[in-house]
C-alpha cells in the first residue's frame, strides 16, 4: 500500500483517474493478501490504507469516492469470513473500475461529436480523459490540430504532446504564458477535472483558471470532460477543495535562500467560465451538477 501511495504522491501516477484506478488496485490487492484474523483487524487495515491513500494526493475525490464505496460495501457486509469480505472488496473493486470505464466511453462519444471537423483544440496539462475523447474524434475520422500548454513546473503537456503525436494529430507545443498569444486561433478549449464542487466549481491543474480567463476574454468556448464521481460531496457541506500544494523544489531546486517559492498543484475555474461539462449523463451546465449527482449516485451523500 505505502508503494503504492508513494507513486501516487510522486507522480509517477498521474491524473485523477489513474490515481483513482491505482488507488482501488492496491486496496483490493491489500484485502486480498490480508492476514486479518477478525472483521475488525480487517476493517482496522483497510481504513489504515485509506488514510494511507487520502493523504497521498489531497485534491483526488474521485479517488476518495472510490475507496469510501469499497470499504462501506465491507463494513455493511453481515459477512464474518475474511475470504468473503475479500472477495466483497474484490466485487465492488472489480465493479468500479468497470463502471468507471464505461462512463469514460460514454463521455468519449459525446465529447468526440463536439470536436469540429478542421477545428483546433487547446488542452492544459494532460488528463487521459481529454486525450481519450481527442482519439475516439480521430477513430470518427475528424482531421483536427491540437495545442498544449507545457504545465509548468513537471510538464505534464509532454506526454499530452506525445500521446496526440501517436494518434497522428497535428500538435503544437507552447509555454504557459503563450496561451493569450495562441487564444484567437483555438475553436475549443478542453481540459479535464480533478475535483468538481456542488456550486459546479472545476478544480484542475494549476493554470486552468488562468486557461478559461483567457477563453472567455477571446469568446473560446471552454469545456471540462469529466467523470460525475470527481463531485466531492463534502463541499455540498460547506467544506472547501483542498488544494494540494507541493514540494517548492518542482519550481526551483536550488532556490536562493529566503525566497519563499509557492508550488500549489490545482487552481479553481469558477462555474460562470465553464460552457459545459461533458460527462457520461451527457453535456450538462456545471449549474445542474448537484441534481444530476442526487439522481444518478445518491449514495455519494450518504
Ligand atoms: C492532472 C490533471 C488532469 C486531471 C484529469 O494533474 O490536472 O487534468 O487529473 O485527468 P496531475 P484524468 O498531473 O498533477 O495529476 O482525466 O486523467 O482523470
Amino acid at each position: 500500500m505505502r508503494i503504492a501511495a508513494e507513486k501516487i504522491r510522486k507522480l509517477e501516477v498521474q491524473g485523477a483517474r489513474n490515481v483513482a484506478i491505482a488507488a482501488i488496485t492496491a486496496t483490493e490487492t491489500l484485502a486480498n493478501q490480508t492476514r486479518a484474523k477478525t472483521k475488525k483487524e480487517f476493517l482496522k487495515e483497510l481504513l489504515k490504507a485509506k488514510e494511507t491513500l487520502f493523504v497521498s494526493r489531497e485534491t483526488e475525490p474521485l479517488m476518495r469516492n472510490a475507496i469510501r464505496l469499497i470499504i462501506n460495501q465491507v463494513e455493511k457486509s453481515p459477512e464474518k469470513d475474511i475470504k468473503k469480505l475479500s472477495e466483497t472488496v474484490s466485487r465492488a473493486s472489480q465493479q468500479f473500475l468497470k463502471d468507471l470505464e464505461n462512463s469514460k466511453e460514454r463521455i468519449a462519444e459525446m465529447g468526440a461529436r463536439r470536436i469540429g471537423d478542421n477545428s483546433t483544440i487547446l488542452t492544459h496539462c494532460h488528463s487521459s480523459t481529454v486525450t481519450y475523447v481527442l482519439k475516439k474524434a480521430r477513430h470518427d475520422g475528424k482531421v483536427f490540430e491540437v495545442i498544449c500548454t507545457e504545465t509548468r513546473p513537471v510538464f505534464q503537456g509532454k506526454i499530452t504532446a506525445k500521446e496526440m503525436l501517436d494518434l497522428d494529430v497535428k500538435t503544437t507545443f507552447i509555454v504557459d504564458s503563450a496561451t493569450r498569444f495562441f487564444m484567437n486561433q483555438v475553436d475549443m478549449v478542453v481540459v479535464g477535472a480533478d475535483a468538481i464542487t456542488s456550486e459546479g466549481n472545476v478544480i484542475n491543474k494549476i493554470g486552468t483558471s488562468m486557461v478559461a480567463l483567457v477563453a472567455q476574454e477571446a469568446r473560446t468556448p471552454f469545456y471540462v470532460v469529466s467523470e460525475l464521481l470527481k463531485f466531492d460531496p463534502a463541499t455540498m457541506y460547506g467544506d472547501y477543495e483542498k488544494i494540494e500544494e507541493r514540494n517548492p523544489d518542482e519550481i526551483w531546486k536550488d532556490a536562493p535562500k529566503n525566497l519563499t517559492v509557492r508550488n500549489p498543484a490545482f487552481d479553481v475555474t469558477r462555474r460562470d467560465f465553464i460552457h459545459g461539462i461533458i460527462c457520461e449523463e451527457g453535456i450538462i451546465s456545471p449549474h445542474s451538477i448537484t441534481e444530476v449527482m442526487q439522481r444518478k449516485y445518491p449514495w455519494v451523500f450518504k
